[in-house]
């Protein structure tokens, strides 16, 4: 090639690199999440953020540090569209200094100490400053983790174009404990998991490590999430033996570079099955000595192991009321196993027995309660956001606001089991927000449930789907909850910005609508499933489309026994009237639930029987804020659509109409619920429905009648979706 010719060819392809959006580049096949490393497109921003970041300088090869500088490389690569050397020195301006105390002199020179002990052991400091006389970034803390953290953060504020003018951040997390529960079987299923198989190949490890597991550290390490239980809380005790804790080992040592500790879900009766014991009883010596050298063993093998998560006693689990023992005598004795190893042990309060109690809420607040004060200090009791079970809405779980003697940790699911799966649009930060910034009273006004809690753990929803979550807006869940576990006074609409910016694009024309849309989705789905505090009104088996007419088996497992529909009215009393799990919540919360003039109207139906023909305060009546309600759900997932369509040209061709598809199977799902809502409630109320409003398409029995495929991850039902 003349050179003449090759300067042609260079020229076309640093035009083509700088001018073609990015999504004509590679295939948007959601892989990356929100990982991306596009080239800025802020024609302004670019050139600001090529002259602030000319050199790398990094002094270990620790493997976290390592892992933060080749996100560095790799990140800067992409956004500024060009290498950024790495050196040992600061030798011109715009040098991006990145070190603790302990791996950099350059570091250890520079007067960070006020900032550094104020980021703590895994925050962070960002700083523009003098070095030497030359600009430069620096990104500092006391550990290596933190330094990680710092790096992904600094790639976050250039990946959403804010100016790194005067820059001076200090960062830490609020709570210490940040996991992925993961509810991964040893067969490669997944428990409520709708994004593929589970992401561990079991039976490769140890010798072959799949590549995912690397970018799944990332990810989690991105956002901060420092553990995963790898394991089902329906537990198999084989993952305790010794082929399964090489594998674990394995998988350790992939993920301790990114600040990931593993854990394991531990079955109660694994003395009996792996172990050969007659009993596993909990005060057995022979129990105790078999768990502390199982302990023992998995230390060795892994020396920065986490801890156990355990359910007990729970849905047919094993536990230790089996031996008439307490769950603080089951808790304490894993705890003090793993204690000589600086273990926890998370004690899952989600407790529900074979006998159907007289309120199925109130369990876990009887049974543990009374237990406040009575588990070792290594033991984190770890409780669902709400006190039934990961509904759309529910009241927070009283037991946040009364056990003061004991460390709390909440649990929440990423996974959507009941709130549309893989397919439909919910954003669950503002879900997660709700409750973190309830007041529990617990210490007094100001007590809210981040405050209450040192830890929070999220039912992953991460699976072997190349888009690692089953749809596109599922990776903002993940993202969004690994934000909020590292600061709970984050908003959601902050978070979902970041988010779009990240994974979309910085183009207001973009982040606006998109924005509007994820913060409108998750009371969208209130309004079409389950409005006003009503729960748990799904057809039988899959959680997913309308069942309000479910009875017969269990009680508690019906829909009847949750939505109390009758002549009178709806909704479960739950007052001194009634079941009076009201009584569980500290007194001004009592109060404040227990009157139909201050309960919020959000959860009027959890906690009241009400009249169909009462007024509400909004001077409707509740058959007319139901109808509303229902309407307002559908109307709400017509406006997303309608909105996402506006954004034809604007997001990549592939991932615009992936999201069009889903809406569209939202859409018809939302008139579904509806419907078979609505005409339900009427065969109980006899109230006409007003001829404005949108007919159902079908009678009520047609609802009643319809069986979806026996698929139970996706169960669709075409006749739904092919609805004219
Ligand atoms: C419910 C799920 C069930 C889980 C259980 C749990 O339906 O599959 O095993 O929670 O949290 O939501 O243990």
């Amino acid at each position: 090639m003349r050179t003449s010719a090759r300067l042609a060819f260079l020229f076309s392809w640093s035009v083509w690199f700088v001018a073609v959006p990015p999504q004509t580049r590679g295939a948007e096949d959601g892989y990356d999440l929100w990982l991306r490393y596009r080239l800025v497109a802020d024609t302004a921003r670019l050139p600001e953020y090529r002259a602030a970041i000319t050199q790398l300088v990094v002094a270990s090869t620790a493997a976290t540090m390592q892992a933060a500088r080749d996100e560095l490389v790799t990140g800067l690569r992409g956004l500024l569209g060009r290498d950024v050397p790495v050196a040992r020195a600061v030798s011109r301006d715009g040098a991006l200094v990145v070190g603790t105390p302990a791996n950099s002199r350059v570091v250890a020179a520079l007067p960070l100490a006020d900032r550094l002990r104020e980021a703590g052991p895994e925050g962070f400091v960002i700083r523009a400053m003098a070095i030497r006389g030359r600009r430069a970034i620096v990104v500092a803390a006391n550990r290596d983790v933190g330094v990680l953290y710092a790096a992904f953060h600094l790639l976050r504020l250039l990946q959403t174009e804010r100016s790194l003018a005067g820059l001076d951040v200090v960062s830490a997390p609020r709570l210490r404990l940040r996991l992925l529960d993961h509810w991964d079987n040893l067969d490669g299923t997944v428990e409520r998991g709708y994004a593929g198989a589970s992401l561990w190949e079991w039976s490769r490890l140890p010798d072959s490590i799949n590549p995912r597991y690397r970018d799944y550290a990332r990810a989690n390490a991105s956002v901060g999430i420092n553990g995963v239980v790898l394991t089902n809380v329906n537990a198999n005790a084989l993952i305790l033996t010794p082929g399964y804790l090489a594998k674990v080992a394995a998988l350790a040592g992939v993920l301790r570079p990114y600040g990931v500790r593993v854990y394991l879900t531990a079955r109660f009766s694994a003395p009996i099955e792996i172990g050969g014991l007659p009993t596993a009883d909990p005060i057995d010596p022979g129990v105790r000595a078999w768990w502390a050298a199982k302990a023992d063993e998995i230390y060795r093998a892994i020396p920065d192991f986490g801890g156990f998560l355990v359910k007990a006693n729970s849905e047919g689990q094993p536990g230790p009321q089996d031996y008439h023992r307490t769950h603080a005598d089951g808790a304490n004795l894993l705890a003090d196993a793993v204690a000589p190893h600086g273990g926890i042990v998370m004690w899952r309060a989600f407790v529900y027995s074979s006998t159907v109690p007289t309120d199925r809420v109130m369990q876990a607040g009887d049974e543990f309660v009374p237990l406040d004060g009575s588990f070792r200090k290594n033991v984190l009791l770890q409780v669902k956001n709400g006190p039934l079970d990961f509904q759309p809405r529910e009241p927070f779980h009283p037991l946040f606001g009364t056990m003061p003697r004991t460390t709390l940790m909440m649990e929440v699911q990423i996974t959507k089991e009941y709130l549309g799966q893989d397919s439909h649009l919910a954003f669950l930060a503002p879900q997660w927000e709700e409750i973190l910034r309830a007041d529990t009273y617990a210490r007094g006004p100001g007590s809210t449930v981040g405050k209450e809690i040192r830890g929070i753990a999220g039912v992953a929803n991460v699976g072997s789907d190349r888009d690692w979550t089953g749809s596109d807006f599922n990776q903002a869940n993940w993202y969004a909850f690994g934000r909020l576990a590292w600061d709970h006074t984050l908003s959601a609409a902050v978070i979902a910005d970041e988010w779009i910016r990240m994974t979309f694009s910085n183009d207001a024309r973009v982040v606006g609508p998109v924005q509007g849309m994820m913060l409108v989705s998750r009371d969208a789905v209130v309004n079409y499933m389950t409005p006003l505090g009503l729960a748990h009104q799904m057809a039988r088996g899959h959680h997913y489309g309308p069942g309000p007419w479910v009875t017969g088996g269990r009680a508690d497992q019906t829909s009847v026994y949750f939505n109390r529909a009758d002549s009178a009215g709806l909704g479960f009393d739950r007052t001194a009237t009634g079941s009076n799990a009201v009584r569980q919540y500290s007194l001004p919360v009592r109060n404040r639930f227990s009157s139909r003039d201050s309960v919020p109207d959000t959860i009027l139906l959890w906690f009241h029987h009400v009249g169909w023909r009462e007024r509400l305060r909004s001077g409707r009546t509740l058959w007319e804020e139901l109808l509303r309600h229902y309407q307002a759900g559908v109307d709400t997932v017509r406006w997303m659509q309608r909105t996402w369509d506006g954004l034809e040209g604007l997001v990549d061709a592939e991932r615009f109409r992936r999201v069009q598809g889903l809406l569209r199977i939202q859409e018809a799902e939302a008139r579904w619920w509806r419907d078979a809502s609505v005409l339900y409630w009427q065969s109980f109320s006899h109230l006409p429905l007003p001829p404005d409003y949108e007919a159902p398409r079908h009678p009520l029995d047609w609802y009643r009648q319809l069986r979806c495929p026996p698929d139970p991850r996706k169960p669709r039902c075409d006749a739904v979706l092919g609805a004219p």
